[in-house]
C-alpha cells in the first residue's frame, strides 16, 4: 500500500469510506503525529520530501507554507486561512474528483496538518460546483471527523465554486470567495502576504494536500524516494484522448508518457501516436520522441512543455489535430473573465480561425495571423493572468508539429 499512498486504500466500488473505516486503516494517525510536532518541523518534513504543488505550478510546498506568517505577527487582527483547491476544470483533468470522492477523509487529514504548519486558523475546501458527489462526500466526512472531535480547534468548511475555470487561479478564488466577480488579482502581494479577506492566506490543490499525511506517516525519505526523480513521491497522472482505457493511474513522479499509455491499454484509432500533451489542456505538445522522457515539472519543463496537472491528453494518426485545437480553444476563449483585452478578445478571434481551418475553409492570412498571434500573446506578462499564455502554449506547438495539417486544410480551402 505505501508504494501507492494516495490510492492504494481506495475501494474498488470507488465509495468513500466511513471514518471507522478509514481508522481501521491507520487514518488519522498522522494528524496524531502531527499534533506532537512544531509547525516548523512539519515544514522540515515536507521541504525533506520535495513535495511540490500538484496544482499546475509545481512550486514547493514547503517552501509556500514558509511564506505564511507565526500567529500574531501578522499586521492587524483576523484569522489565517487554508484554501484547499478543488476547483478543477483544466481539460482533461480528473484527478481532484476522484481524491474527493473516493478519500475524503485523506483530504480532511491533509487539511487539518497543513492549516497547522501554516498557522491557520480556517480552512476551506473550495470544489467545483458539479463535482456534487465529491462535495457531500466532503461534507460527510468533515462532520465525522467533528463529532468525533478529531479536528482540534480548526473550522472546516466546504465551498461550492459556481463553475469558471478562472477560479481555480489562486487570486481570482479568493475574489469569488469574497463575493465578487473571479477576476484575478495582482500579485505581489501574494496571498500569504494578504489573501483572503486581507489576511494570510495557503491555496494548496487537493493532490497536493492529501499527499501531506503521507509524508508524516512514510517519514519523509520514503515519502521521497517513491520518485524516480527530485521531485518527491507518486503522482496521480491521467490518460485521455485516443487511448483504449483512459483512466487514473497513480505511479512513481517521474513515469514516463509510454508507461502511462501503455497502462491506458495503448493508442487507439488508428494505433499510432501523433502527439500528446503531457500536462493537460494548457500544455505544449510532445511528439512521439518525448515517450520515454520521465514526466515531472523539472523535465517536461527543461523539454519546453508544462507539466501542469500531469493529466496526459493522447491524439492519434487519424485524430484532427486542427479539430482538437479549435475545441480546445473554444474553451478558453468562453472561459476568459474578460478581464484583459487581448484574452478577452482575441481567443475567441482565434477560435474562429481554428474553426474556419477545421472546416476547409482556412486562409493564408488566417496562418500568419495564428502564428503572429501564438508568439506575441504567449509570454507571461501580456495579459493579468495565465488562463491566455495557457490557450496559447499548445497553439503554438500545435502550429509547428501539425504543420503539415495545416498546409493541407489550406490546400482544401483553397481549392473550394
Ligand atoms: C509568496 C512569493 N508566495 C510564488 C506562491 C504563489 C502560488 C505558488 C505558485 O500558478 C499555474 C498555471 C495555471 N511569495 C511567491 C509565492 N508564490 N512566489 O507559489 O506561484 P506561480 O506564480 O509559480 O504559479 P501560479 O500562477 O499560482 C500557475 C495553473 O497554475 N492554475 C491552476 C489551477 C489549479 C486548480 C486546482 O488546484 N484545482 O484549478 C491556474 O491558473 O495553469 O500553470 O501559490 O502564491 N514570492
Amino acid at each position: 500500500m505505501t508504494d501507492l499512498p494516495l490510492t492504494g486504500r481506495a475501494r474498488p466500488d470507488r465509495r468513500p469510506h466511513t471514518l471507522a473505516e478509514w481508522r481501521a486503516e491507520g487514518g488519522y494517525e498522522a494528524v496524531e503525529r502531527a499534533r506532537t510536532m512544531t509547525p516548523s518541523e512539519i515544514i522540515d518534513m515536507v521541504e525533506a520530501a520535495h513535495l511540490n504543488g500538484r496544482g499546475g505550478a509545481g512550486f514547493p510546498a514547503g517552501r509556500k507554507w514558509r511564506f505564511m506568517p507565526e500567529r500574531g505577527t501578522s499586521p492587524g487582527d483576523g484569522p489565517s486561512y487554508l484554501i484547499v483547491n478543488g476547483d478543477e476544470m483544466e481539460p482533461g483533468a480528473f484527478k481532484d474528483r476522484f481524491l474527493l470522492e473516493a478519500m475524503p477523509h485523506q483530504v480532511i487529514e491533509g487539511a487539518i496538518i497543513t492549516a497547522r504548519a501554516t498557522h491557520a486558523d480556517e480552512a476551506i475546501v473550495l470544489i467545483r460546483d458539479e463535482y456534487r458527489p465529491g462535495i457531500a462526500a466532503v461534507e460527510h466526512a468533515i462532520h465525522e471527523a467533528r463529532t468525533a472531535g478529531l479536528l482540534g480547534d480548526l473550522t472546516i468548511r466546504v465551498h461550492p465554486s459556481a463553475g469558471r475555470y478562472i477560479v481555480g487561479e489562486e487570486t481570482a478564488l479568493i475574489t469569488a470567495l469574497e463575493g465578487h466577480r473571479a477576476v484575478p488579482r495582482k500579485r505581489p502581494p501574494f496571498p500569504a502576504q494578504s489573501g483572503l479577506w486581507g489576511r494570510p492566506t495557503t491555496v494548496n490543490n487537493v493532490e497536493t494536500i492529501s499527499l501531506v499525511p503521507h509524508i508524516l506517516s512514510l517519514g519523509p525519505q520514503r515519502f521521497r524516494a517513491l520518485s524516480r526523480t527530485e521531485e518527491g513521491g507518486t503522482k496521480l497522472y491521467g490518460v485521455s484522448g485516443r487511448v483504449k482505457r483512459p483512466g487514473l493511474f497513480e505511479a512513481p513522479m517521474g513515469t514516463t508518457a509510454r508507461e502511462l499509455i501503455e497502462r491506458a491499454g495503448g493508442v487507439s484509432g488508428d494505433g499510432q501516436l501523433r502527439a500528446f500533451q503531457p500536462g493537460g489542456g494548457a500544455s505544449g505538445f510532445f511528439g512521439p520522441d518525448q515517450l520515454d522522457l520521465p514526466l515531472d515539472f523539472g523535465h517536461v519543463a527543461r523539454a519546453g512543455s508544462m507539466f501542469g496537472t500531469g493529466m496526459l491528453i493522447v491524439l492519434d494518426g487519424s485524430a484532427c489535430p486542427v479539430g482538437f485545437l479549435a475545441r480546445h480553444m473554444r474553451f478558453y476563449a468562453r472561459e476568459s473573465c474578460g478581464w484583459c483585452t487581448p484574452c478577452r478578445e482575441g481567443l475567441p478571434l482565434v477560435a474562429k480561425i481554428l474553426d474556419r481551418f477545421a472546416e476547409g475553409r482556412g486562409r493564408r492570412a488566417d496562418l500568419e495571423l495564428l502564428q503572429m498571434t501564438a508568439a506575441e500573446a504567449a509570454p507571461r506578462g501580456r495579459s493579468f493572468c495565465d488562463l491566455m499564455g495557457g490557450a496559447m502554449a499548445p497553439l503554438a506547438s500545435g502550429l509547428r508539429m501539425f504543420a503539415a495539417e495545416f498546409e493541407a486544410r489550406l490546400a482544401e480551402g483553397e481549392r473550394a
